[in-house]
């Protein structure tokens, strides 16, 4: 990396010169995609800068968006992502979108179990007094890039073992006759909080979508009622429309 001579080149904080000589290693490819930079110790080494310098280059390129930090592995050049784009008109799940593209799924659990439900779960799924609801809360991953955070609330009659479900939740539906067949679906846009931003691994405030979606049987009732978060940088919603009246 070409790090040396940054005392004497130019006027400045020495922090945003550090800072600049890493971004143009990232830009121009020295530093590779996915490339692990060197520990903050090396790097002051070699700059000849002290570990508070450092740590400011990094954590402003952190919030650009340009360096993740990992924990107990290190600070990693971002990989930039073609972007998914997702039609607005088939009811499909998670599962299936990241097959159709050739990317693997996978999900990290953030909450999964049966819970009394809450006033607005019992409307919006019609549930009886008494009943219980399945929460399941999953961080989504297509490739090993975490992609968007789902909760989804479903009626404990569609559901009734929530820790038993390992993969797609609408293949589980579907054994039990109980896959939605429409759906409601609102996007709004939103800032990351920090919580999320840290599992999206994306910089806090990044651009996110949130999607709320309400899916229906044919008999008009509803099964899932699930609030997603999108990354903003990662996905494009394309509908086809057509002329109206
Ligand atoms: C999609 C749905 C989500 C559904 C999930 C099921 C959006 C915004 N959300 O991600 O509501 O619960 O698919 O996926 O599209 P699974 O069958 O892979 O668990």
């Amino acid at each position: 990396l070409p790090l040396d001579g940054l005392q004497s080149a130019g006027s400045g904080p020495l922090y945003l010169k550090l800072r600049q000589s890493l971004e143009e290693a990232i830009l121009s490819g020295k530093l590779g995609h996915g490339d692990a930079l060197p520990a903050e110790r090396d790097l002051a080494d070699y700059a000849n800068v002290s570990r508070v310098t450092v740590r400011k280059a990094v954590d402003d390129l952190v919030k650009d968006g340009l360096l993740t930090r990992k924990h107990g592995s290190g600070t990693f050049v971002v990989k930039p992502l073609s972007r998914v784009e997702q039609p607005l008109t088939k009811l499909t799940s998670f599962t299936e979108d990241m097959a159709r593209r050739g990317l693997i799924s996978r999900s990290e659990w953030l909450e999964r179990g049966l819970f009394h439900p809450s006033p607005e779960e019992m409307m919006m799924l019609g549930l009886a007094p008494g009943t219980m609801v399945a929460r399941i809360g999953r961080l989504r991953f297509g490739n090993d890039m975490p992609l968007a955070i789902e909760r989804a609330s479903i009626s404990a009659e569609f559901l009734p073992d929530p820790t038993s479900l390992t993969g797609s939740l609408y293949a589980e539906l579907e054994k039990k006759d109980a896959r939605p067949v429409r759906a409601i679906q609102r996007i709004s846009a939103t800032n990351m909080k920090k919580t999320d931003a840290g599992l999206l691994e994306v910089p806090i405030d990044a651009a996110g979508l949130s999607i709320e979606r309400v899916s229906y049987l044919a008999s008009g009732r509803v099964v899932e009622l699930t609030r997603s978060l999108y990354r903003g940088d990662a996905y494009d919603f394309v509908a086809e429309l057509s002329l109206g009246e």
